[in-house]
């Protein structure tokens, strides 16, 4: 009884081994450009600076903001990227996903007004044309 489960663990393990290569070659055939690679960055936000205060990416790639606060409640906003969250005083991260479809310098800041330098506080997201 044992020896017959292992036989179809083996047959199965084959079938995936083949299926694999299958979707392997399938994918190759196809002329779609890879997907854009999606850029991570951690951010803390406190008063009165997002860290770092600079990004930098690629014309089309998709972005991935990891932001948290080291102490009290801040907000999170890209205005010509239509980006705008609440970043908890919790410290809990959040997540902010855009797609940097433009070249260009966008600046961010803090939307949610956290004391006396509130207003200075922001950064900028630089958008570097891809080179063709
Ligand atoms: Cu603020």
């Amino acid at each position: 009884m044992d020896r017959s489960k292992t036989r179809r663990t083996r047959g199965t393990a084959r079938g995936l081994w083949a299926a694999s290569l299958l979707a392997l070659g399938a994918g190759g055939a196809r002329a779609e450009a890879p997907p854009a690679p999606i850029r991570v960055f951690e951010m803390t936000a406190s008063r009165f600076r997002f860290e770092p205060e600079t990004l930098q990416v690629t014309e089309g790639d998709r972005v991935r903001l990891i932001v948290r606060s080291t102490d009290t409640g801040h907000g999170f906003a890209i205005k010509k990227l239509n980006v705008k969250v609440a970043v908890p005083k919790t410290g809990e991260p959040v997540a902010v996903d855009f797609v940097a479809d433009k070249p260009g310098t966008y600046e961010f800041k803090c939307s949610e007004y956290c004391g006396s330098g509130h207003g200075r506080m922001k950064g900028q997201l630089v958008v570097l044309p891809r080179a063709p």
